[in-house]
């Protein structure tokens, strides 16, 4: 049966414009940011059924909207049906979570700004090529405004530091062309300072190696010219032996696999070019055997429920190991390759 998996894309993009529509249906229905401009289509219920509006998917994604727009729209652009959403109604809808006062992104409507949901927006007008919109030096400033004083980041203005945060912002002020706002070198020397002797890296100094942290750091240094801090045959060697021996991916030793470690491990190996060390044949068997083959969407493991996080990194994975059909995806920006390109080339 293994043998016989194929990526069932149609499915998936069905099942991604469902969910869209349905979670944007569960948002608040008047944006404050947005008078002038009545509810787009793609905040209006577009399913009549209440029941889709109360699903388990759309309550647990309220406040992370803007996160799961990034993860089903870059999706839909993978499978090269980005066209399948209206790009107004969905810059309208990003633009409605913004903060004009604080120049950062809430995860909803009416939600606080967070650099979490701030990468998101930036991402997504990323890929419909409309970051006209935006006041750049505005939202540059506001991830600018949260490094500290030992090169790290916050996330917002509670204060919590993560690498994540790091990446967050380099990745930000990268796309925005607005580097030059923070001390790179304090931000780089920061990461460094969160390298562990196995060659991982962990969310701050001494914190354990893992795997959705060692993308943050390893894309963070990529994206500032700095990958000659990582030794790359000790982070590969501790990087391909999170494949297990049904084929997946896991996050850290001991720990199951899960179709997101795809991307966070697979994304890391390419930019230390040591990606051909994983079984790829393996892997792609793993991730196709969790797709809902009727229904579309991929789950964590095989006959899980599917959710949007993990159909995009499924097919995110998939297109770093060149699957037919699917785009190839930049594994630093974490966008289509077609839009960094664009991104850099324009400038
Ligand atoms: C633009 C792709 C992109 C990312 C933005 C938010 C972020 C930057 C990166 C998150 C990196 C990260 C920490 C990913 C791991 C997510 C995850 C599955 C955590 C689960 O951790 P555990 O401990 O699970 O619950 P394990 O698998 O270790 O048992």
């Amino acid at each position: 049966m293994a043998d016989e998996a194929e990526l069932t894309a149609d499915q998936h993009v069905r099942y991604i414009v469902t969910v869209e529509k349905v979670t944007s249906a569960a948002t608040a229905p008047f944006p404050p940011y947005a008078p002038s401009t009545p509810p787009s289509a793609f905040q209006r219920p577009l399913l009549s059924s209440a029941q889709k509006k109360d699903s388990f998917e759309s309550l647990v994604m309220e406040h992370i909207r803007l996160n799961g727009a990034y993860w089903g729209l870059t999706t839909l652009d993978l499978l090269h049906k980005l066209h399948a959403v209206d790009a107004a109604e969905v810059v309208d809808w990003i633009m409605s979570c913004y903060h004009p006062e604080s120049g950062g992104f809430g995860g909803n409507v009416g939600h606080d700004p967070h650099v979490l949901y701030t990468l998101s927006a930036v991402q997504v007008l990323c890929l419909f090529d409309r970051l006209d919109v935006l006041d750049v030096d505005k939202v540059a400033d506001y991830v600018a405004g949260l490094q500290n004083k030992d090169g790290s980041f916050s996330g917002d203005i509670w204060g919590e530091v993560d690498t994540r945060f790091s990446y967050i912002a380099l990745c930000t002020l990268s796309l925005l062309h607005r580097l030059h706002k923070i001390d790179v070198q304090k931000a780089v020397d920061f990461i460094v300072s969160c390298k562990n002797l196995d060659g991982g890296f962990g969310a701050m100094p001494g914190g354990e190696s893992h795997a959705g942290q060692i993308f943050c750091c390893v894309g963070a240094l990529a994206i500032t010219g700095s990958l000659h801090h990582i030794d790359r045959d000790l982070l590969g060697w501790w990087l391909c032996e999170r494949q297990c021996k049904d084929g997946g991916l896991n996050g850290r030793p001991e720990k199951l696999a899960d179709v997101c470690y795809s991307w966070w491990v697979l994304s890391s190996l390419v930019m230390i070019d040591r990606v051909h060390w994983i079984d790829k044949e393996k892997l792609t068997k793993f991730i196709l055997n969790c797709q809902d083959k009727e229904n579309g969407g991929i789950s964590d493991r095989p006959d899980n429920a599917v959710d949007i996080y993990h159909t995009y990194f499924g097919i995110a994975g998939l297109s770093l190991m060149e699957y037919p059909g699917v785009k190839p995806l930049d594994p630093a920006y974490a966008l289509p390759l077609d839009v960094v390109n664009r991104i850099f080339l324009k400038k």
